[in-house]
């Protein structure tokens, strides 16, 4: 009988016998050898005909190696090339029967293992990582009926209805065909003249140019399933849903200048961070949430479910949080896993199903098409990072790059040769079957009237922002637009933003030169703002995982560092020594103190909050040091903690920072003064950086 295809684990009596093989001063793995197993006696020198002679053809290790790596590289995704991924896993809170069937949805005690990539979406694979764009939140579910990826986005809406405009979307927002500037960034012509010709985009661009496309951490953003898919019970009951990743440390995000000094000085800094946050055991957590709706319900929402500009506020149907992500190791090898982790939307299990939401439909195709140029052929999911952890048996056979060896004579069904298998599974017992929908409609090439508009849930939005965040809105459209070169898509940009709000295409015409918009009605907005839509207060008010800089020189009072830092670390930051040179620092009392870096290997962009300990010495170096001065002034503007103590308040003197006189302290300026312990300076330090900015402090004097 034909065994049915899977493919092997990592082959076991191969490497028993390499073992065997080798010379008994090589454990397994010491030995160099070429790619067939031959052990190399010289990897320093090529084979030539004399010492200073020609180098000869025969030379198999020399070809080999130089063939292999001019074959390094793999062509980047076309989209969300820039990415990085984590391993994890899920494990639902409750049984959740009555919403799906699905395994992995089932039992609290079983932990579903996951692999996530993050990404952006227009960059090339060596682009920075704080550009602002929508970021990737692709999550792959390795459930023991078979692979469910949730290939989403951090921003619930998407640019286009349907998906025959995604080539024209990013045709637009790549790097201009000519010369191609710029890159990682929308703020081009190009894209804008794209976007301002389709209206239905209007609600995305609201969301992109907001704080949501420059978060602080990947740890600290949403991410959505973006379309209306199914849940599906075991009887077969259908019902609408929307998934939501739910960050347990909120939602927190970058200032603008902040994210472009960051591309500079580490472009790796999400990639960085989310490495290094597992590394120490900080594990990023989101909860999994669900907005369901029934399917005869969904025609009151008063927007049309399958289109994926829309999303449903919270404050109408609200998330229900049914279970967690954790992701807890980095990868082994960034190429083997995240470079060739292939997702695809279409990757469902029983118990979840499509929608006709034409942008998910247009996916469904898309995902699995690109693979093939992308990875070789149709057998990526023999890939250990694709592999399926259930048994997998089908008569798929050949093809480039196959691992699997298949025995037997049989890769047809039905059969008798193999007594039948591998045979269809009953939906009873587990085989996938199809939410049947009654369809009855002519075949047409037309966009659903219930499609047709497209501002109210753009003025949704906006309404529902602080002030503050209305105020980076309008930054960036005038950042944006005043990128681009042509006035005429400007100004019909500003007429479209005239739809959404007066007031907002009247700043941003503003800021751009132009007469603000007239004879453009707003939209009427019949939904009530939905302050989930807001970033504003999100997180449980910790201060876990945030980074903290100590100014430091010779001679810092070594005992308040030490108090501090405990007192920060125990409420769970991370707090690093920066120095003006490497090595140590010598402390006026106690033990010489690691520096960790100098002010530019980790500039104050890579922090969250600064401090400046006390000591005499020390702030003798420092305030004559330009760059702690700049250090300081810098964190402060970008709205950022500092906190003194000591003798450390002769540092926010000399950068200008307010801290003590008859006005008091700016909010989020610390200062010991007034007999205040150290303690209580380190408790309200820690209530400041737990707010994250202090949106309200002026400008700093721009000289001092
Ligand atoms: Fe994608 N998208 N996309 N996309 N997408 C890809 O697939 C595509 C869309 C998303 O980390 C590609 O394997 C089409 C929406 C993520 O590997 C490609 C359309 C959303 C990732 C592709 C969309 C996404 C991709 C490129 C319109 C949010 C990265 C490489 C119909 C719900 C996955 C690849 C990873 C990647 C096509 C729209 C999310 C070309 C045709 C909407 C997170 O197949």
């Amino acid at each position: 009988m034909a065994t049915p295809s899977s493919p092997p684990p990592v082959p076991a009596p191969h490497n028993a016998k390499t073992e065997s093989l080798l010379p008994d001063h090589c454990g397994e793995g010491e030995a160099l050898t070429t790619d067939q197993g031959v052990r190399i006696s010289d990897n320093q020198n090529s084979l030539r005909a004399g010492a200073r002679g020609p180098t000869l053809l025969e030379d198999f290790i020399l070809r080999e190696k130089i063939t292999h790596f001019d074959h390094e590289r793999i062509p980047e995704r076309v989209v969300h090339a820039r990415g990085e991924g984590a391993h994890g896993h899920f494990q639902v809170y409750a049984p959740q029967s009555e919403l799906s069937c699905a395994a992995f949805l089932q039992d609290p005690a079983e932990r579903t293992p996951v692999f996530v990539r993050f990404s952006t979406v227009a960059g090339s694979r060596g682009s920075a990582d704080t550009v602002r764009d929508v970021r990737g939140f692709a999550v792959k579910f390795y459930t023991r009926e078979g692979v469910f990826d949730l290939v989403g986005n951090n921003i619930p809406v998407f640019f286009i209805q349907d998906a025959i405009k995604f080539p024209d979307l990013i045709h637009a927002v790549k790097p201009e065909p000519h010369h191609e500037m710029p890159q990682a960034a929308s703020a081009h012509d190009t894209f804008w003249d794209f976007v301002s010709l389709m209206p239905e985009s209007t609600h995305m661009l609201m969301w992109v140019m907001s704080d949501r496309a420059i978060p602080r951490s990947l740890r600290m953003m949403e991410g959505f399933g973006v379309h209306t898919f199914r849940l599906v019970d075991a009887a077969g009951r259908a019902r609408f849903v929307k998934f939501h990743w739910k960050p347990l440390l909120g939602m927190h995000a970058l200032v603008w200048d902040e994210a472009q000094a960051i591309a500079g000085r580490d472009a790796d800094f999400h990639r960085r961070d989310l490495w290094e946050a597992i590394e120490q055991g900080d594990f990023p957590e989101w909860e999994l949430g669900v907005q369901v709706v029934e399917e005869d319900e969904a025609e009151q929402l008063g927007f049309d479910l399958l289109d994926a500009t829309k999303l449903i506020p919270e404050n109408r149907v609200p998330v229900r949080r049914i279970g967690k992500l954790t992701l807890d190791r980095n990868p082994d090898n960034f190429f083997a896993e995240t470079e060739q982790v292939a997702f695809h939307p279409g990757h469902i299990v029983p118990g979840i199903d499509f929608s006709a939401d034409p942008l998910l439909q247009g996916r469904l195709f898309s995902y699995l098409d690109t693979q093939l140029s992308r990875l070789g052929g149709p057998n990526f999911h023999e890939i250990p990072i694709n592999r399926p952890i259930c048994p997998f048996h089908n008569n798929q056979r050949d093809g480039i790059a196959r691992h699997g060896i298949v025995a037997g004579r049989v890769a047809y069904e039905p059969n008798s040769l193999a007594g039948g298998l591998p045979r269809e599974v009953p939906a009873a017992d587990g085989g996938f079957v199809s939410v049947p929908e009654p369809l009855a409609s002519p075949k047409i090439r037309v966009r659903s009237a219930s499609f047709g508009e497209h501002f109210a849930q753009a003025r949704l939005f906006w309404l529902s922002q602080s002030a503050v965040e209305q105020d980076h809105i309008v930054a960036a459209f005038s950042f944006e637009l005043g990128k681009v070169e042509t006035v005429a898509i400007r100004e019909r940009m500003v007429a479209t933003l005239a739809r959404v709000d007066a007031d907002l295409a009247g700043r941003v015409a503003g800021n751009l030169g132009l007469p603000a918009p007239s004879g453009v009605d707003e939209v009427d907005c019949p939904l009530p703002p939905s302050p989930e839509l807001s970033m504003m207060g999100s997180g449980d008010g910790s201060i876990r995982t945030r980074k903290i800089a100590f100014l430091v020189a010779d001679g810092v009072d070594g005992d308040e560092v030490a108090a501090l830092r405990a007192q920060l670390e125990g409420a769970g930051a991370r707090v690093k020594l920066i120095a003006p040179r490497l090595g140590k620092v010598t402390a006026a009392a106690g033990p010489a103190l690691p520096v960790d870096a100098t002010f530019a290997l980790m500039p104050s962009v890579t922090f969250d909050a600064v401090c400046v300990p006390g000591g005499e010495a020390s702030l003798d170096a420092l305030c004559a040091e330009g760059q702690a001065v700049r250090y300081l002034r810098e964190a402060y503007r970008h709205f950022k903690t500092v906190a003194a103590t000591g003798q450390g308040l002769r540092l926010l003197d000399a950068a200008g920072i307010p801290c003590t006189g008859p006005a008091g302290a700016p909010p989020g300026v610390v200062c010991q003064a007034g007999g205040a312990t150290l303690e209580q300076v380190g408790e309200d330090f820690i209530a400041a950086i737990a707010q994250h900015r202090h949106w309200q402090r002026a400008e700093l004097p721009a000289s001092c």
